[in-house]
């Protein structure tokens, strides 16, 4: 197994902390997408989306899509367990992995490439698309922080791939300067409490 990874970017940081939970050592090749490597005709083979991450099995089938790797994984290696064990608790963390990466990853993204130009050469910067984006991840994080006030993390009491997601997301928020705010105190905790983990680091 194999994972293709780009060091500097929040997707692939969600597989790589993924991993460092699971307590797996899988190895790592680094894919430089600033220079365009992910959009090369070998690169497209293994995920014609040119995007990374990719997971590369021994016998050479390839995963993308961060949730879908990590699913993979969970699959193999239970324990422990990311995604819940019984149905109310795979349910719940679904909903919250879903709404951590469609109303904030997604959104952090969105104002990212569209407001930075840092992918111009492949795609049409709309900077008002960016802005609105930013303003729904900010909008989401006011609703986190509300969240977090009676949970410890995103799906109540367990750990799961929901905060990694968030957390992935609101630590790459810094780089369109989208923080978190003062008043988050709930927000805030959850934040120190996910960069107190070893796979933050990773
Ligand atoms: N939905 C995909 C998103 C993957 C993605 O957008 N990866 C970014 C890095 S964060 C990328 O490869 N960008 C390069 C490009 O767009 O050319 C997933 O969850 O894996």
């Amino acid at each position: 197994m194999r994972l293709y990874d780009t060091h500097t970017a929040p997707t692939p940081r969600r597989v790589r902390m993924f991993i460092a939970e699971k307590g797996l050592s899988i190895p790592i090749e680094q894919v430089d997408i600033m220079a365009g490597e992910n959009l090369s005709d070998a690169m497209r083979a293994k995920n014609p989306m040119g995007k990374i991450p990719i997971l590369e099995l021994d016998d050479g089938t390839c995963i993308s899509e961060s949730t879908a790797i990590c699913t993979y994984l969970e699959a193999l290696y239970p324990e422990p367990s990311l995604f819940g064990q019984s149905a109310l608790e795979r349910g719940v963390i679904m909903q919250w992995q879903q709404r951590a990466e469609l109303y904030l990853f997604n959104q952090v993204g969105m104002c990212f490439q569209h407001t930075s130009g840092a992918f111009k050469d492949r795609m049409t910067p709309v900077p008002d698309y960016g802005r609105e984006a930013g303003i729904n991840a900010s909008k989401f994080m006011h609703l986190l922080n509300k969240h977090l006030a009676t949970n410890t993390y995103l799906a109540g009491e367990a750990y799961s791939i929901a905060d990694i997601t968030a957390f992935c997301a609101v630590e790459f928020a810094r780089v369109v300067k989208i923080r978190v705010q003062p008043e988050h105190v709930h927000l805030s905790r959850w934040l120190e409490a996910m960069r107190a983990r070893p796979s933050a680091l990773v």
